[in-house]
């Protein structure tokens, strides 16, 4: 018990002594700080303060930056579909200017037209092609050739040939589409139908008018394996219509290999509801065209157009005998004319 009370005096004593001989351990004194040491501190403080704002800021900044470079990349994106655009409209432009020639040739044609009206002398007159190239329109299209009274002819839209073999040439006939029948009656043959662009026939009453002058015919041609061939005759010409369309044709030259038309000379037109063929059968129907029909054909050009793959069946298609024989129908076809006297 006194052992006890002992050993907690001594315990007391300690602490005490302990207390005593180390009062600055209990009691520190405030810390005076030197004049350097605060500014170090107001420093420090301004420093964490502007560090914070510059945290603020650079993820601000890294906001901004990601919001621009998404704008950047839609700009991008922008400026290169300009860019294509504008090779678009390149493209387009050259397509335009190669247009803008024809164009001008077109205007010039109106022109011409409007002063056609003013002084109207047969010297002047254009009604062809061929006076249209002397004129010095040399590009191939559609040309609109201006009515002549002097002549009796109306307006009539033609495609000019400008270049084959000289140019000059008035397309009469046109095969390549097959979008058109040549399965026509009577009157259609002579108005003529089809688009003068595509497929067409410029129709009897308008040949006629254009052969009363020695003309030339060509027949341009291409098969299915690409070979392009052509047949020429001169004095081609039609009758008119009291006369049945009558054929007329001179010599063949060519490189087609064997004529083909002139079977046809001198016979006069039939279709399928005028059969003026020199045969017990009604050719027009048996071909399905509007020709010069025979007994029937040795070629058939206003036949029926039929494709790669069929082009080989048929007697009805538009045929060369003296080239790919009677069951061989051709891909393309052009039939024009020129004035004899034409010189390119
Ligand atoms: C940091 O931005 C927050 C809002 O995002 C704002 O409340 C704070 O005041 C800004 N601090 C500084 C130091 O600019
Ligand atoms: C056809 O050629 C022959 C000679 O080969 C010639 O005598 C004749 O006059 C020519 N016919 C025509 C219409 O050109
Ligand atoms: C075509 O027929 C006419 C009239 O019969 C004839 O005068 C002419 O010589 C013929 N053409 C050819 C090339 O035989
Ligand atoms: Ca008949």
């Amino acid at each position: 018990m006194l052992k006890n009370h002992l050993s907690a005096v001594t315990w007391l004593c300690v602490f005490l002594v302990a207390f005593v001989g180390h009062p600055v351990w209990l009691q520190k004194p405030p810390k005076r700080k030197t004049p350097a040491q605060l500014k170090a501190a107001i420093c420090c403080e301004e420093m964490k303060e502007l560090r914070a704002q510059v945290a603020n800021l650079s993820s601000l900044l890294a906001d901004l930056s990601k919001k621009q470079e998404s704008d950047w990349v839609s700009v991008v994106m922008q400026v290169m579909e300009l860019e294509s655009n504008g090779k678009r409209m390149e493209s387009r432009l050259t397509d335009a200017e190669s247009k803008y020639s024809e164009m001008n040739n077109q205007i010039d044609i109106m022109q011409l037209q409007a002063a056609q009206t003013i002084t109207q002398t047969s010297a002047d007159a254009i009604y062809d092609c061929s006076s249209l190239y002397q004129k010095n329109y040399r590009i191939s299209g559609v040309y609109k050739l201006p009515p002549d009274e002097f002549l009796g002819s109306p307006e009539l839209e033609v495609f000019c040939d400008m270049e084959t073999a000289g140019g000059g040439w008035t397309i009469i006939q046109r095969r390549k589409s097959g979008l058109v029948s040549f399965y026509q009656n009577w009157k259609q043959y002579k108005q003529g139908f089809g688009s003068i662009r595509g497929d067409f026939w410029l129709g009897n009453e308008h040949i006629h008018r254009l052969t009363r002058q020695p003309t030339r015919l060509r027949v341009d041609m291409e098969d299915w394996e690409g070979n392009m061939r052509f047949a020429e005759y001169s004095h081609f010409a039609l009758s008119n219509e009291f006369n049945s369309y009558r054929l007329f044709l001179g010599n063949y030259s060519g490189n087609v290999g064997k004529d083909a038309l002139l079977y046809h000379n001198n016979t006069v037109f039939s279709t399928k509801d005028k059969d003026n063929d020199n045969c017990l059968d009604n050719c027009a129907q048996l071909r399905k065209g509007g020709y010069w029909y025979n007994c029937c054909t040795d070629s058939n050009l206003n036949g029926v157009y039929y494709r790669l793959g069929e082009h080989r069946k048929h007697l009805d298609g538009i045929t060369w005998y003296g080239w790919h024989g009677a069951t061989y129908s051709l891909k393309r076809v052009e039939m024009k004319i020129r004035p004899e006297a034409f010189k390119p």
